[in-house]
């Protein structure tokens, strides 16, 4: 009786574990909240966390405001994390339309493809499946940008019209092994607004081509407009200077985490 009750609780302890080490978490996609500006290109950052060599996926994303203009989606490109040469074949820097990003235009929403190369620590190829475990390709991490959403805010949107940004992942995602993966989505919003400060090219966010228009307008090479000169003013004071171009760039590395005036 004793020794029944034992086969049994190892029994359920081994199916236990053994449902544990195929069940895998979650990758979370997740849109992170971006501002346009009417008439401009904005993009809409789309960023995974627990990554596990994530590799191959797809998902839909929609722009929606009610009674608002409805805007266009032009592409999805890839983001921040797809940087290095070996994450997939024929890679272009971030912002570019990569080969391995696959999508369609032109409407409220659109659909994306990618997929990354597969690598395989030496020695653990096996009959063409890498042993569990030793897979290096895809995306690892939290936090990493893995597309932005471009989008076309219509010229006649209403100033502080907030639009829904709305994710869709009609297929898992999946891993180096080819291991699906589910996937848990967080939507997120696309705000209108008129001029935002440090983003004198108007996409919604600061980059480093924010500093860099600062940086080309104080020594003369371009000369910048009434919202631009607003948008680079990120302290002021009423003039674009070099402590303009400064903080964007305090701003781009994360040592500060807002201007000092609004
Ligand atoms: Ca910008
Ligand atoms: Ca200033």
């Amino acid at each position: 009786m004793i020794q029944r009750f034992m086969t049994t609780a190892f029994a359920t302890v081994f199916l236990t574990v053994a449902a544990t080490m195929t069940a895998f978490a979650a990758v979370d996609l997740q849109v992170v909240n971006g501002a346009g500006t009417p008439g401009q290109t904005a993009r809409i950052s789309l960023k995974v966390s627990n990554a596990v060599h994530l590799t191959a996926g797809q998902f839909n994303v929609s722009v929606a405001a009610t009674g608002a203009p409805a805007v266009s989606l032009t592409a999805v490109k890839s983001g921040q994390a797809i940087t290095a040469p070996d994450l997939c074949d024929g890679c272009t820097p971030p912002g570019a339309t990569d080969s391995f990003f696959t999508s369609a235009t032109g409407s409220p929403s659109i659909s994306a493809v990618f997929l990354l190369s597969s690598d395989c620590e030496a020695g653990f190829l096996q009959n063409g499946e890498c042993t569990t475990g030793h897979e290096t390709g895809g995306i690892s991490g939290n936090d990493k940008e893995l597309a932005q959403v471009w989008v076309n805010v219509p010229g006649d949107a209403p100033i502080g019209t907030v639009y829904t940004v709305t994710l869709d992942t009609n297929a898992d995602f999946s891993d180096a092994g080819s291991n699906i993966l589910p996937v848990t989505v967080l939507n997120g919003t696309l705000t209108v607004i008129d001029v935002q400060k440090g983003d004198p090219n108007k996409d919604g966010q600061t980059t480093i081509s924010d500093a860099l228009i600062g940086l080309r307008s104080i020594v003369g090479l371009i000369t910048l407009d009434a919202d631009q000169q607003q948008a680079a003013d990120v302290n002021c004071d009423g003039n674009v200077t070099i402590t303009d171009a400064l903080l964007m760039l305090r701003f781009v590395v994360g040592l500060i985490t807002q201007y000092p005036c609004p």
